[in-house]
Formats: C-alpha cells, structure tokens, sequence
C-alpha cells in the first residue's frame, strides 16, 4: 500500500497526524492543569488522526471542508496553524474566530472551512450548499463533509444524502464511525449497517479502516479527483476504535502523553491502555508501516515528533500569552458588517 504514495507525502500524513496528536495532549493539559480556560466540556480527535490527516492530504487548498464538534484536528490537518487553533479553543483574540466560536466551533474560511456547527448534523445542509455553489460556478473545487455516525439519526442527513444524489453534487460524505454511542449499550440506529443507508440512495459507498492512514489516503485520492470531475457524491465510513480516555466529554491522558517509541517498543505502553496502543493508535500504526516499509528510520520518526512537539509547545505559549477578547466587543460581530447594519 505505502509504496503507491510519494515519501513525501508519506511523512506529510505522519507529521500532520502528530501534529494532532500533540496539539490535542495539549488542550488535555489546558484542561487539566489549569482553570476555567476551557469553559464547559471539549471533545478532541485522539484516535481518529488516521482519517482526518489522511483525507486532507488528498485535497487541494480550495476545497471546502466541514467539520462537528470533534473538529480540531480536521483544521489542523487542512493547514490551520496550531497557534490559531489553540488560542480560540481558549477563547483568545488570536483564534481563527477571534475567541468568539471556541473548542466547538472552530472555523477558518480561508482554509475553505467555512463554518463548523457543534450541533449533530448541522454542516451536512451547509456542506451541500458549498458543493451545488462550485457545481453552479464551474469551479472544480470538492467539498468534504466530516460528521459522527451519531449524524446518521438526524433528518437533516436523508435530506442531504438525496439532493446530493440527485443533483449529482461534487460532495463527498466522510462519516467517522467510532462506536461512540454504542458503547453506551442502547442501540442508537435501526439499521443493523450504516453503510447501507447510502447505498439504497445510490450513492457509491466505501467502508474503510478509518486507522490505517494509508488506505484512507489512497481512497480520498480516488474520490476527490472524481468528484472533481463531476462523478460525485460518494460516501465513505471509516471506522475506528474509539480511544479509550475519550469516553466522556472531558476526555483524559489515561496512559498519559503517547509517547512514539511505543511504535516499535510496546512493551513501554502503560496498562491503562495498552491494547489500544498496540492495536488501534493510528499514530502508531503509521508508524509501524513507515519502519516496516524500510525507507524511514526510527531516528526520523523520533526527529519529526521533536519537531513537532517545539511546534505545539510554541503554539501553546503564543495562544496563553494572547488577550481575551473585549467584553465591550462582544457584539460587533453578530452581523455581517458590524453592528450598526
Ligand atoms: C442535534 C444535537 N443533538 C444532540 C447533541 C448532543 N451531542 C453532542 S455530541 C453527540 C454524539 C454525536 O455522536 P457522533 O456524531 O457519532 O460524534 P462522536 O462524538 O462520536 O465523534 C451528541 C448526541 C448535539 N450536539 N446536537
Ligand atoms: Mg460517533
């Protein structure tokens, strides 16, 4: 599989993946070590990095993406900078809301995101929207719409999924199956495979290995050059074994911070969540392929996450160091123009 992908872009997806890993460790810490910096509960995307890092290495810079509540590392992985995402998950100035959307809501339309909804479902309409805009418009960009498998119980999806299909829309749907909801034992879906859903609206559906970094980014290839070339929509699930410290909305460092030799010496991985380590850490496992496949070495891997971590540890003091936003302008951008529109 790896041998299909430019080195280049093998490291891209595993420095983006650490990259997520480290920032979201670090909103973990924000939480942990200090108070009230992050008022009420967050969600991060340990776990899922497989995915996100992967789909965004497939698309362009244009393209247009929308993302839920677990939407940190999908700006990450679309080239936000770790110093804007951390300071408006702390609700500063600097964030690319301007402290007024915080760890739910994080957005940067010039990065193609322009917006991202905390409710359940809520980008799917918007998502279509921007993909009927570029059909209209003729300009060959793609949108991709991230949501949870917990999406799929909302109206708003069968509204979506049929226009889409319909109007033959350059939409991909990219659900992130972590079995989040079933995991709480009540059944949450009356249909016994989600990805038949789609298929019975025609939509051409893959169901991947949401970990594995490499088929995720072989797919995405293959779908977003033929949504660009108006073959669309397609649905992808991509499944995951959800990280065990992210059971409750205030997820925590069970094992503490992953640490990158466990890739090739396990036996250093703490009890508390040892098989996931061993199993399912996509950070890992990628990895494992790199080493596996011959051409990087574990000094490499090692460098890059050095590097990484220094890249997240400056966007974390930039992002303390940055001033809250004015209480008195807390209404200036309710409207488009300002307030007196
Ligand atoms: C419309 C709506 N209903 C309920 C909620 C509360 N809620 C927040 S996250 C969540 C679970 C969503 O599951 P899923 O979409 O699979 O995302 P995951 O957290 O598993 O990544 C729910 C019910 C919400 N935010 N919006
Ligand atoms: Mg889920």
């Amino acid at each position: 599989m790896l041998h299909e992908i430019p080195r280049e872009k093998q490291l891209g997806i595993m420095r983006a993946m650490l990259l997520i890993r480290r920032a979201e460790e670090q909103v973990i810490h924000f939480n942990e070590d200090y108070t009230d910096l992050i008022r009420g509960h967050f969600h991060v995307y340990i776990g899922q990095e497989g995915t996100g890092a992967s789909v965004c290495a497939a698309l362009e810079p244009e393209d247009y993406l929308f993302t839920t509540h677990r939407n940190h590392g999908h700006v990450i992985a679309k080239g936000g900078d770790p110093k804007r995402v951390l300071a408006e998950i702390i609700g500063r100035e600097t964030g690319y809301c301007r402290g007024r959307a915080g760890t739910f809501h994080v957005a940067a339309p010039e990065l193609g995101i322009l917006h991202t909804s905390a409710i359940v479902g809520g980008c799917l309409p918007l998502a279509a929207g921007t993909a009927f805009a570029s059909q209209v418009k003729k300009d060959r960009r793609v949108t991709i719409v991230f949501f949870g498998d917990g999406a799929m119980e909302e109206g708003a999806f069968y509204e979506v999924l049929n226009i889409a299909k319909l109007w033959q829309l350059p939409l991909i749907f990219l659900m992130e199956n972590n079995y989040r909801r079933s995991q709480r034992g009540l059944p949450s879906h009356a249909a016994a495979e989600l990805a038949a859903i789609p298929r019975a609206f025609n939509v051409e559906t893959r169901v991947i290995d949401g970990a594995n970094a490499g088929i995720v980014y072989k797919t995405a290839c293959e779908l977003v050059r033929r949504a660009r070339a108006g073959e669309g929509p397609f649905f992808v699930e991509a499944r995951t074994h959800l990280w065990p410290g992210n059971y409750r909305a205030l997820p925590k460092l069970i094992a503490g911070e992953t640490k990158i030799n466990w890739a090739w010496e396990p036996d250093g991985v703490p009890q508390a969540a040892r098989s996931w380590h061993a199993e399912s850490d996509p950070v890992l496992l990628f990895a494992r392929e790199l080493l596996k496949q011959g051409e990087t070495s574990c000094a490499e891997i090692e460098r890059l996450d050095r590097e990484v971590r220094e890249e997240v540890a400056e966007a974390a003091r930039f992002a303390l160091a940055s001033p809250l936003p004015d209480p008195k302008a807390a209404l200036d951008l309710d409207f488009a123009g300002g307030r007196d529109n």
